[in-house]
């Protein structure tokens, strides 16, 4: 089987239901993945171990998802020269703008390729990694090119409707 070249980490359980649409998208472009979940805050140990490995067990990019306080993108990101894609969750008090800052406002030197918040955001992680993927994969590239075509098309055939 092959290795998987993109992590899926999510702070909990309850971010599967968002973080399932960037793990959707890997699946239809035939991208390997493993998913796990990590927290910052409650399993920090966990999260450095995994991340301080990600490079030479073969993963290029890390997707990483979480709510609130969000840090778990900013602390993978600390521990890796790997890109890393960070998931705003949507949350009930705040609407996710805690999440949101949490994951965007990152001091210099460290980078979090931060997307929008909540599923939107999630699918966008997952074709960003498969953008950084297409860099040095023709088969990618060439399914990205389609993926654009078909988003052309969707919108002109709305105006055709009656
Ligand atoms: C964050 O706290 C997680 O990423 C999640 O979005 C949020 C709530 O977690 P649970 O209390 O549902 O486990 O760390």
């Amino acid at each position: 089987m092959e290795r998987p070249k993109v992590a899926i980490l999510m702070g909990s359980d309850s971010d599967m239901p968002v973080m399932g649409e960037a793990a959707k998208v890997l699946d239809d472009n035939g991208v390997a993945y493993e998913l796990k979940i990590l927290s910052a805050h409650r399993s920090p140990d966990d999260v450095a171990k995994f991340t301080k490995c990600a490079r030479a067990k073969g993963f290029k990019v890390i997707i990483a998802g979480a709510g609130g306080a969000a840090h778990l993108a900013g602390v993978i990101a600390s521990h890796t020269t790997l890109p890393v894609i960070g998931v705003p969750m949507e949350t009930k008090e705040l609407k996710g703008i805690d999440s949101l800052f949490s994951t965007v406002q990152m001091p210099s030197g460290v980078p979090v390729a931060t997307v929008a918040i909540g599923k939107t955001g999630a699918k966008n992680a997952g074709i960003l990694a498969i953008q950084i993927l297409s860099l040095s994969d023709k088969r990618l590239e060439k399914r990205l090119t389609l993926f654009k075509k078909e988003l052309v098309a969707a919108v002109r055939s709305k105006n055709k409707r009656p």
